[in-house]
């Protein structure tokens, strides 16, 4: 039968007669149904890739580009008046991540399925995710963020394993969504839950009885852990993560004939971040169980489990005391002993060791002595983790690091969020770039052709367009189209420097007051959340909305200059914002984001980077070569000698700096003041006189004199053209299938 009518008999009606509800369940039945299709036997060896967070984003219309039925359908829909977007709005986002690690495993997955490998991701299944942001006089308020129960990918399984805490055990359900790679197999995200959970305990936002496990286990990515009972509930939702995860991962591989002792010979498990630590002695204990030796099962293990790491900022490796270990799940604790006991009979320094003289359980420790392959997610991430942050764990073990450059799934991030200039690229170079991503590099040779260029600039004001009436009618924001479109969208923490661009902002403002006006607009657009235990980052999200409340109401600036901030920055806004964006803010402190994947999305969709040499920024920097990235600000050997040598004095620069000094005062002065909280906006300026643990200010006049050559260079829009091209064009090494293409060649060996 023809899709059309299929369409129209899953419907029951004539397209044209449906709404868009009616159309989104029919095409959503109409794909589970082709993906269900696609399953495929599974192969001997499995990649169990267990992640506290799986930032999926809407998924109707990334898996009918995957199954090949999308432009079909989208025509279909269009003879008979409909319109894709629209239907694509009535999908309700899941919520289940928080930023980069969450999106990566999204990806990753995408690659997975695509290549033909046989994996599944195991996560949880949060059922009021990550909070939803809404800005109330100026401040950001947290909201519960439900997702389950509006039709969607989630099915329930019968699946069930019993997990044991202390004084109680919790049965699980499993629950199930499919992901189809792009003309590849059919994967599963199995995400466990209780049936206990209760979301009508959630009151005020998003507080809630943080005691009440069985009713509060599942209800939210990342609790408030500022206090006891919030990093305990942290610890239930991590080990009930991790023991489902080692059942099914036992129950699987005994049924595909594993003896447990050749457990790697079917499993892979790749601990995404420190938070699925605990698989690592929950595994060796139910093998254990099993009549396994101590010794054997940690040799199993131990070949089994590979770790990677996501962050350098010490408050993001995670210790717990062990005393919350032992409230949670005292089974756990004497295996941790063992495996702590042997690494102090083979190892003299105390760096190393699992449980330190405070009693805290170091898990990246774990992850490292007990798992084989140890990665960070960038070439420069894994030689500073290599050469500082975990040296002492290099010069035990260097075969097990290496590294893994950041990718992101093109389909997503091109061929559904750039529709245009996908089909653009087909018609210039074919459609091999969508399996091979390489092949962009062919559009090298367009750099010189001035309808190309031409062609270029006009697909990204359409984008721009797009985003101007999607922002409109979604939150009633005004852009000016003509503008810059210069665009920080990323999670709020101090050290990827929003405040930096905001003092950028102070400083433009200042500029036009005095007469001295931009060759074009510019809007700068920030989207963020800021964690909700997190003060600082919160007070900046203040900063940044009383600047949009004085800059755009202010008839002598906002002709020149726009800030905004959109609210609950998530999926669904990126791929909006970033086709539309000509300028990517990447703007971290050198060493201290990991890698970055936003920066990969941007300069995919042709954004010229203005960046630090940071994360994967360095890779991007050496693809595109000087002319086509504005790189400005210290270097990460600079900044680590300077933590090293505790010489960085914030007061020194902006003692030094004019135009610095009246940013920082003007974020207590008297406009501002009039608009905001006094006392967020003393803190966040002593915050960065004090202290400023991120070198804002060490960074700042480099970065004002960057932006500004990026915003002049962009008013010859032939040679801004061929930049983007060329980004375009180099784009191809961030494809998360040739990610995962090392992953197997060097970790899984599927
Ligand atoms: O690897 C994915 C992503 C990186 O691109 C980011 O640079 C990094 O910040 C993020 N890490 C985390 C972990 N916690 N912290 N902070 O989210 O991982």
């Amino acid at each position: 039968m023809n899709l059309e009518n299929k369409l129209v008999q899953t419907l029951g009606k004539e397209v044209k007669e449906a709404g868009n509800q009616e159309l989104y369940a029919a095409l959503l039945a109409i794909s589970q149904d082709q993906a269900d299709s696609r399953r495929q036997p599974e192969g001997k060896k499995k990649i169990y890739y267990i992640s506290a967070e799986f930032l999926i984003g809407k998924l109707l219309s990334n898996n009918m580009i995957n199954l090949g039925i999308y432009d079909e359908v989208r025509e279909i829909l269009k003879k008979n008046g409909k319109d894709i977007c629209e239907v694509e709005e009535v999908e309700v986002e899941p919520s289940l991540g928080n930023g980069g690690l969450g999106r990566l495993a999204a990806c990753f997955l995408d690659s997975i399925a695509t290549l033909g490998m046989t994996g599944a991701g195991i996560g949880l299944n949060y059922h009021l995710g990550l909070f939803k942001q809404v800005f109330e006089k100026g401040l950001q308020e947290e909201t519960p963020n439900p997702w389950i129960g509006t039709p969607g990918w989630l099915r329930k399984t019968a699946v069930s394993y019993p997990v044991q805490f202390r004084g109680f055990e919790l049965q699980s359900s499993m629950y199930e969504i499919s992901i189809t790679g792009y003309e590849g197999r059919t994967n599963k995200l199995q995400l466990f839950d209780i049936d206990t959970v209760d979301e009508r305990i959630v009151h005020n936002g998003i507080d809630f009885d943080k005691e009440n496990i069985e009713k509060n286990l599942t209800l939210f990515l990342y609790p408030d852990d500022s206090d006891d009972k919030g990093r305990l509930l942290r610890i239930y939702q991590q080990y009930f993560m991790v023991s489902n995860a080692a059942q099914l991962i036992l129950e699987e591989c005994e049924a595909k004939g594993s003896n447990l002792y050749d457990l790697y010979d079917y499993a892979a498990i790749q601990i995404n971040d420190t938070h699925p630590t605990m698989v690592i002695p929950e595994l060796i204990r139910l093998l254990v169980n099993r009549g396994m030796e101590m010794d054997d099962a940690i040799a199993v293990v131990s070949k089994t489990c590979a770790y990677t790491n996501h962050t350098i900022l010490a408050e993001a490796l995670e210790t717990w005391p062990i005393s919350y270990l032992k409230q949670v799940v005292p089974h756990l604790v004497p295996i941790i002993e063992v495996l702590d006991d042997k690494v102090r009979r083979k190892f003299t320094d105390e760096s190393v060791y699992i449980i330190d003289r405070n009693d805290n359980v170091h898990m990246a420790h774990i992850d490292i002595h007990y798992g084989f392959s140890v990665n960070g997610v960038a070439a420069l991430h894994t030689e500073i983790l290599k050469d500082t942050e975990l040296n002492n764990f290099y010069r035990l073990y260097p075969e097990k690091f290496n590294n893994k450059t950041n990718g992101i799934t093109f389909r997503r991030w091109l061929l559904h969020c750039n529709p245009e200039l996908t089909a653009q690229i087909s018609q210039w170079i074919g459609n091999g770039f969508k399996k091979d991503a390489m092949l962009l590099e062919k559009l090298e040779k367009l750099e010189t052709d001035e309808k190309a260029l031409n062609r270029v600039l006009e697909i990204k004001k359409d984008n721009k367009k797009q985003l101007a009436r999607y922002l409109k009618e979604t939150q009633g924001i005004c852009l000016n189209e003509n503008s810059i479109f210069d665009i920080q969208v990323k999670r709020l923490h101090e050290y990827k420097r929003q405040q930096m661009n905001a003092l950028y902002v102070i400083y433009k403002y200042q500029q036009i007051k005095a007469g001295i006006l931009p060759d074009t607009p510019i809007t700068v657009i920030f989207g963020a959340k800021a964690a909700s235990a997190y003060t600082v980052a919160k007070e900046i999200i203040h900063l940044i909305l009383c600047l949009q409340e004085i800059v755009n109401k202010d008839p002598e600036v906002s002709p020149y200059l726009n800030v905004v901030m959109v609210e609950n920055y998530n999926v669904t806004l990126a791929e909006k914002l970033i086709p539309a964006c000509d300028v990517s803010e990447q703007i971290s402190l050198a060493s201290k984001e990991a890698s970055g994947t936003g920066n990969m999305k941007f300069m995919l969709n042709g954004a010229i980077t203005l960046g630090t040499d940071d994360g994967a920024n360095v890779e991007i920097h050496e693809l595109v070569g000087d002319d086509n990235i504005y790189v400005f600000g210290a270097s990460s050997e600079e900044v680590i000698a300077h933590y090293k040598k505790r010489d960085y004095v914030s007061k020194d620069y902006y003692e030094k700096n004019e135009d610095l000094k009246e940013a920082v005062d003007f974020i207590t002065g008297d406009e501002m003041l009039r608009v905001g909280n006094k006392e967020c906006l003393t803190h966040v300026k002593n915050e960065l006189l004090n202290k400023d643990w991120f070198m804002t200010f060490l960074d700042f006049e480099d970065y004002v004199e960057k932006k500004e050559q990026a915003f002049k260079d962009y008013a010859d829009r032939k040679k801004w053209a061929k930049k983007m091209l060329c980004n375009i064009s180099k784009a191809g090494f961030f494809s998360s299938d040739r990610t995962i293409g090392e992953y197997n060649r060097d970790i899984w060996k599927l």
